[in-house]
């Protein structure tokens, strides 16, 4: 394992990943500029921006506020650093809820077409869980058939989503300390849409000038994502396209296969990519490929919508966020679809060295350079069935194929379901290992790659770090793939984990690093806290638990680590959020927010250092809870 110093070349600064090294080459000799390329480009970055001192939300603006006291200290409007940090950092909650959210609420669309009767291939794949998530919406699911069910669980949905709830449906699944204390402090989400829509007003100029106050919806409105719109995306995926269970798989550029049509999915909805992957499996599909010299269709996945089809069918990862240029490079990407959410723009002209054809699928999605083929539920069997067709007879233009490694193997598919199954239908193994010291805790390591941080070398350090020390790891998202790639999740993994780690999880046949999910699948670990905390009569920020992001990027990804902050679970960022323009806030987001829900933000962008946090972290967490601890 290496991190990058004044010594590490230039092309292992990058990725600690071989296939990624290999493909970079094979771009620079190809002369295809990549993500590293644009961000120096990009350098230095504005330093106002980095520290959130900049304003643009008006036009008697753009306003900055100069952090050595020399120049202005208030914008136009008279807005100081304090209410300028807390405005940006608001709207940065507000876009990465209404991102989820917004996937959620795609999803509830489908449910009430199925309910209605217009599935067009959709299905309810797990009736137990629809009954069971109906049960908690208030729909009175007796002598009721599934579609009807199906019908008034996303009317209920959808008037969650609005402004007639006092409080969002599914915070009952947090422990009631919990939801007393987000009583308290006033920060219960009331409706999904309402907090981001709130947000935005709050942060117009003239609005909410008190940076303790914007804070505080910043919260609410996280929570309205983690407890609201991602949890429902999570829920409805299940009911649509089954609960997930472990599958095995394979990750890394070596899942293309040279002599079969490949097709990669990107983005993150399972809407497109389970349709896909229905006419994938087409026999006239398959022959037809056959019929233009292909042995086979190969679907496999890059970011979240392809652990979506991992949890629930195993489909192979052919990278994360960051390698999704670069398995382009291989020249065997036939066809690459893609929904929404952290695909580069860039990718189309990138594809267009390499003859891949790049498919636009969302109405609220589109891309130069791409073609685009608008999938509708009404519509989504039959356009799957055009664009893998379009696949096919792409398949004629290769060129030259470079597929630099063989693939690693890998378990995914941890549903909290999938973890009370393994462990017989009870949390009590779990805790009783966790009392008996052999697993000291858990931590939930999530989100991206970022070009300020060598690829995968944040997550896969952490996680190494970690369960060594006996902290079992659940991940999502891009953490998922660098640990799968490590070859963290094979049963034999347990070679990497402490005595205790190893014991347990060698008897119960599972990794020591258990894949969650993709980015709305996050929520799965609050469910588990939830859980392990119902059944200890604690808060979730009492438990021996944290939660980490090594190299977030996105919007998305502040949003999770405040809805996790504000759920009791401490949560350490690799890369610096734009705070750093008000000492005020970040004291309060990394000292004071502890005595407010339990629990605070660090930062810390070596990973060796995270884990010596984490691990302090659980220990003290243990030592209160009357559990025997070490020295962190
Ligand atoms: Fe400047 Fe205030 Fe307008 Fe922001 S809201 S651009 S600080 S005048
Ligand atoms: S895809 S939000 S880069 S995890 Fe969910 Fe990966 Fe982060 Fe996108």
């Amino acid at each position: 394992m290496m991190g990058v110093n004044d010594m590490t070349p230039k092309r292992e600064r990058k990725t600690i990943t071989e296939d990624g090294l290999l493909l970079l080459d094979k771009m620079e000799k190809d002369r295809v500029t990549t993500v590293w390329d644009r961000f120096q480009d990009q350098l230095p970055n504005c330093g106002y921006c980095e520290m959130g001192l900049s304003c643009r939300n008006c036009v008697m603006g753009p306003c900055r506020v100069d952090p050595f006291g020399e120049g202005p200290q208030v914008g136009v409007c008279g807005a100081d650093a304090n209410i300028i940090v807390a405005r940006n950092l608001g709207r940065m909650i507000a876009a990465g809820a209404a991102s989820h959210s917004d996937h959620g609420r795609d999803l509830v669309d489908v449910l009430a077409q199925v309910g209605e009767g217009n599935n067009a291939g959709y299905q309810i794949r797990d009736p137990n869980k629809l009954k069971q998530v109906a049960g908690e919406f208030g729909v009175d699911v007796g002598g009721k058939d599934d579609l009807t069910i199906a019908s008034e669980l996303a009317y209920q949905m959808q008037e969650d989503y609005g402004m007639r709830r006092k409080s969002l449906t599914l915070l009952a699944r947090a422990p009631e300390k919990r939801r007393e204390l987000w009583m308290s402090l006033g920060v219960v989400p009331r409706g999904i849409d309402r907090e981001t829509s709130e947000m935005m007003h709050r942060t117009h100029m003239g609005v909410d000038n008190d940076w303790k106050s914007l804070l505080l919806h910043g919260i609410r409105n996280a929570l309205s994502d983690g407890w609201g719109g991602s949890m429902i995306a999570s829920d409805v995926s299940d009911i649509l396209f089954g609960t997930p269970t472990p599958h095995p798989t394979k990750v890394n550029a070596g899942v293309l296969e040279e002599d079969q049509v490949n097709i990669v999915v990107h983005g993150h909805n399972p809407v497109v990519s389970e349709m896909v992957l229905h006419a994938c499996h087409s026999p006239d599909l398959l022959a037809r490929a056959e019929e233009n010299g292909a042995t086979g269709i190969n679907l496999v996945g890059v970011c979240c919508t392809g652990n979506e089809l991992l949890m629930r069918h195993g489909i192979a990862m052919a990278g994360n966020h960051l390698s999704t240029e670069l398995i382009l490079a291989t020249g065997a990407v036939d066809m690459m679809i893609v929904d929404y959410q952290c695909i580069m723009p860039s990718i189309s002209s990138v594809a267009a060295c390499y003859n891949t054809k790049m498919i636009s699928t969302s109405d609220k999605a589109k891309f130069p350079g791409m073609d685009h083929r608008e999938f509708h539920p009404h519509n989504a069997e039959k356009m799957a069935v055009q664009v893998v067709t379009e696949a096919i007879e792409n398949f004629v233009n290769r060129k030259e194929v470079f597929i630099p490694t063989t693939a690693t193997d890998a378990v995914g598919g941890f549903s909290v379901e999938a973890v009370l199954g393994a462990l017989g239908g009870t949390p009590e193994p779990l805790l009783e290992a966790i009392k008996t010291g052999k697993i000291r805790g858990a931590a939930g390591i999530v989100g991206c790659n970022n070009p300020r941080i060598q690829q995968d070398y944040g997550h896969v350090t952490l996680t190494q770090r970690l369960i060594e020390n006996d902290i079992l790891v659940v991940d999502t998202g891009c953490v998922s793939v660098a640990n799968a790639k490590a070859g963290f999740k094979v049963a034999d993994a347990i070679s990497f984990a402490g005595p205790g780690l190893k014991e347990i999880c060698g008897a119960l046949g599972i990794p020591p690093v258990l894949h969650f999910g993709s980015c709305v699948d996050n929520v799965r670990i609050l469910v588990l806290a939830s859980a392990l905390a119902n059944a200890l009569d604690v808060d979730i920020s009492d438990l021996p638990i944290a939660g980490a992001a090594p190299e977030w990027y996105s919007e998305k990804a502040a949003t999770i680590g405040v809805y996790f902050v504000a759920s009791g679970v401490y949560t350490v960022l690799g890369p610096m959020p734009p705070i750093t323009g008000s000492m005020d806030i970040v004291k309060l987001l990394t000292e004071d927010l502890e005595s407010v829900v339990g629990a605070t933000f660090a930062v810390e962008p070596d990973p060796e250092n995270a884990a010596i946090l984490i691990r302090k972290r659980i220990e003290s967490k243990r030592a209160a809870l009357g559990l025997d601890a070490r020295d962190g």
